[in-house]
């Protein structure tokens, strides 16, 4: 496949509602879309950093210097040997898988497309729906966490996440187990807890969680390891696994029984597929995370739930979950907590070109 030439846009994108996790929150999201061109196709993809560092360190400004300043350029004009090889010549970039992602998934969108078939397809998919659940942010009151969660059970989704921090935990998740004692929930710290708040943790064991995700620092995965050896709910990790090497060693070690993959914090789709078979060949499973795409990061998400290892609910919410309006047709639903695998070339959306060069607030192009 030749990448004869890139478009790199930002465009403003507001979510419906205000986002807290325990490091912060945002409600405004700086959507940066990457179109690729060649061969008479196109590749569409979304860089998932986030305006601020609080998640990852990249941010939608570091993300858009590294993919102007360096990875565009050396990947544009060039024949890549499928989607997997087109980083080769900017290997030598260390961290910045977000910003690398962009362009690797958008060449799986191109892959796809030249074989006409769908991505969930070339990816290996094997599903036509896949279970879906939604992260819910801290809210300042039960009542008004109770009110949306009872409004997502209604939306059938298969799954509810709560973002939890010292101080909103552990009475918190009661109050809701009690009101729902059938649901499947689950916990989202984002590092806000210590090794020594185990005593703390200890006590979510009551509460019939499936996991907590990622609730020691981003980048620790000995002391998940031990807090997992005295914990009975499954630790699941999301920022501490930013490559299959971080989850091979995840695995030897004990540190998690689940990881939450999301193709942007490791890199790609390739290393995404990686991670998922490591983990199958493990008998753990996986589930794709999310980072408030538009449709177009979310088609992306949709065709890697489709493997056979991601056997639990994704982040992968309808697009009115997050805003009035999507720029892809269709929009993504959920019914009976599943969500349909686009069967189109590629990404199988059809993606709203005039509204986003209508919203486009910056433009960078190659080639
Ligand atoms: O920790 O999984 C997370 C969103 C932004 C950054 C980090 C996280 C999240 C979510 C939302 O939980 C998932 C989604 O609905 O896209
Ligand atoms: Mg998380």
């Amino acid at each position: 496949m030749r990448i004869e030439r890139a478009t790199l846009r930002e465009i403003p994108l507001r979510l419906k509602e205000f986002f807290e996790i325990s490091s912060g929150g945002f409600q405004d999201r700086r959507v940066v879309l990457l179109k690729l061109e060649g061969d008479g196709l196109e590749g569409w993809s979304e860089c998932v950093a986030e305006s601020d560092p609080s998640y990852a360190y990249e941010t939608t400004d570091t993300a858009w210097h590294v993919l102007t300043d360096f990875i565009l350029p050396k990947v544009v004009g060039r024949e890549a040997n499928g989607p997997e090889d087109i980083l080769s010549p900017v290997r030598w970039i260390r961290g910045h898988e977000m910003a690398k992602a962009a362009v690797e998934m958008a060449g799986w969108d191109m892959a796809a497309r030249a074989d006409g078939v769908s991505l969930s397809k070339k990816l290996g998919g094997a599903r036509a729906s896949v279970p879906v659940g939604v992260s819910v942010g801290l809210k300042p009151t039960d009542e008004a966490l109770h009110e949306q969660v009872a409004g997502f059970i209604d939306d059938g989704y298969a799954r509810v996440k709560i973002k939890i921090k010292p101080g909103r935990d552990v009475e918190m998740l009661a109050g809701l187990r009690n009101r729902f004692p059938a649901m499947d929930f689950m916990a989202d710290a984002n590092s806000a807890y210590v090794l020594d708040d185990v005593s703390r943790l200890k006590e979510l064991d009551a509460l019939g969680l499936t996991m907590i995700e990622q609730p020691l620092h981003y980048d620790d995965l000995l002391q998940h390891a031990r807090l997992q050896a005295q914990l009975g709910t499954a630790i699941c990790l999301d920022e501490s696994i930013r490559s299959d090497e971080d989850a091979e060693l995840a695995l030897e070690i004990a540190s998690c029984r689940v990881i939450n993959i999301k193709p942007g914090r490791v890199g790609g789709l390739g290393v995404s597929r990686r991670i998922h078979d490591r983990m199958r060949a493990a008998g753990l499973p996986v589930w794709c995370g999310g980072m408030h795409e538009s449709g177009i990061g979310r088609a992306h998400n949709v065709a890697l739930a489709s493997l056979p290892g991601f056997t639990l609910p994704g982040d992968i919410s309808a697009s009115r979950r997050y805003w009035d309006r999507d720029i892809v047709s269709p929009e993504f639903e959920v019914s009976n907590g599943e969500m349909a695998v686009p069967t189109g070339p590629g990404i199988g959306v059809e993606i709203d070109i005039e509204r986003i060069e209508a919203l486009t607030t910056r433009e960078a192009t190659f080639g």
